[in-house]
């Protein structure tokens, strides 16, 4: 590979070889977009180490050219976290492949960085366990990221976010110092919990590199049914039921008619009822024995339901949700934001979030979805043109006034950083910028990501 005349360059591909060290435009590119097509930059290089030591390595050398690093998993992220700016390094950990043998007594496993979300899922069946986190990007997205981000996923209502899950990592400072907790106890309380705070920091304090992750007993059966109700107020009842009815209630997320629609054109599916009904909902509950009857407890107040216990039925349900994101992405380059509210103000904010469009650019459509149970709102505008911006403020600021947060499990990353302050106090901010500081006094480390420069 040709190093360019980089000193830098020609430092990193003595330390990962020269294979690792990405400067050709075209293959450099791969890494340079994000998932929605919002965010890219050119990269001065793309490096790829192949262990702990080399990312060590790596971000020393970083360090003393003072060239700006961004951290890189699964290529998932959609809030420019993860999406090199004009002239940083993209420090990409696909190649922290480690999958660790799963620890029965403790029920972890230690997985590095760039391993993808379904192999964990399957190394974690293959031993009669669940990894209880999961999202439609399981493919792709790498444990590093998820970590970083503190992802979410339509799990959450049940087995908390990635904070929950994470029992310690392995992360390097970016001046190469390791810091590696990954014993996995339960109870350590000894001193400030270190590992804890780089959950969710979003690659702007240290670059993490493993993750000691919690694993529950596989349930032996599952039951899923998609019901289609009136409106938000019932779905919140129907929530309210099933949680009432059955302790195993895994998910309930939900969409609505416009994006249906649309996911329904671009699969060439067929809708899956005869009517179109306002919104729809996916609720999944699993347990040891067949927990479909206890997905009944809703049935006098929706309008239609389909309920599947067999795994490629299931499937074919939660493809209505799931393929939301897909399809909102062929339709152009969206205004996408991913807020969280209070679970019983997820009507009224989308009461707000419709107001405001229809104010602003009426023209434009509107598709929103989400996670219902956990007061998650992916709102995805098409066609915003011009008032893209404005109606970003505007809906951010809505989420704020409700009592909710401008990012819910997507990051803030570069996308929000600016709205930070809608939901964290002029004192919270200023000791994330102290601490910050501590970790990278350089600041070289995903700058703008998070706080803004
Ligand atoms: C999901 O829940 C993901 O499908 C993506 O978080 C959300 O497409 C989105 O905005
Ligand atoms: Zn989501």
């Amino acid at each position: 590979v040709s190093v360019d005349g980089d000193r830098l360059a020609a430092r990193l591909a003595a330390i990962v070889g020269a294979a690792h060290v990405v400067t050709d435009p075209a293959l450099k590119s791969l890494y340079e977009h994000d998932a929605t097509g919002r965010f890219s930059g050119s990269s001065r290089l793309v490096v790829r180490p192949g262990n702990v030591e080399e990312v060590a390595e790596t971000l020393a050398a970083c360090s003393r050219s003072g060239a700006a690093v961004v951290p890189q998993g699964g290529h998932t992220g959609m809030v420019g976290g993860g999406t090199p700016r004009d002239g940083e390094v993209v420090l990409s950990l696909g190649r922290l492949q480690a999958l660790g043998e799963i620890d029965r007594a403790a029920s972890q496993v230690t997985v590095g960085a760039g391993v993808t979300l379904e192999r964990l899922q399957l190394q974690a069946a293959a031993g009669g366990l669940d990894f209880p986190l999961d999202h439609g990007a399981r493919s792709a997205a790498t444990v590093g990221g998820m970590v970083a981000t503190d992802a979410g996923g339509h799990l959450a209502l049940r087995y908390g976010t990635m904070r929950a899950l994470t029992a310690g990592v392995e992360a390097v400072l970016i001046d190469g110092r390791i810091v590696t907790r990954l014993g996995g106890l339960l109870k350590d309380n000894a001193g400030l919990d270190l590992p804890e705070l780089l959950i969710g920091s979003e690659g702007i304090l240290a670059v993490i590199t493993r993750a000691r992750l919690r694993l529950v007993p596989a349930r032996r059966r599952r039951a899923t049914a998609l019901f289609a109700v009136a409106d938000l107020d019932t779905a919140l009842a129907v929530l309210d039921r099933l949680r009432a009815a059955t302790p195993s209630l895994e998910a309930l997320d939900y969409f609505e008619e416009t994006g249906l629609r649309r996911v329904c054109e671009r699969l060439g599916l067929a809708p899956p009822f005869s009517r179109s009904h306002p919104v729809y909902l996916v609720a999944e509950c699993a347990a040891d024995v067949d927990p479909s009857e206890q997905l009944l407890a809703a049935a006098d107040i929706v309008e239609e339901s389909a309920i599947a216990t067999d795994a490629a039925a299931r499937k074919a349900l939660w493809r209505f949700r799931e393929a939301h994101n897909e399809t909102v992405r062929s339709l152009g380059v969206p205004l996408k934001l991913d807020v969280s509210v209070p679970v019983g103000a997820v009507p009224v904010f989308e009461r707000d979030v419709r107001t405001l469009v229809e104010d602003v650019e009426p023209d434009a459509e509107l598709i929103l979805y989400g996670h219902l149970g956990d007061g998650n709102v992916h709102v995805n505008v098409i066609g915003a043109g011009e008032a893209a911006d404005t109606l970003e403020d505007l809906i951010l600021r809505a989420a704020a006034d409700r009592g909710g947060s401008i990012s819910a499990e997507h990051g803030v990353g570069l996308a929000k950083s600016s709205w930070l302050d809608l939901c964290r106090s002029e004192t919270e901010i200023s000791l994330m910028r102290d601490i910050k500081r501590v970790f990278d006094p350089g600041g070289i480390l995903s700058p703008g990501r998070v706080l803004r420069e």
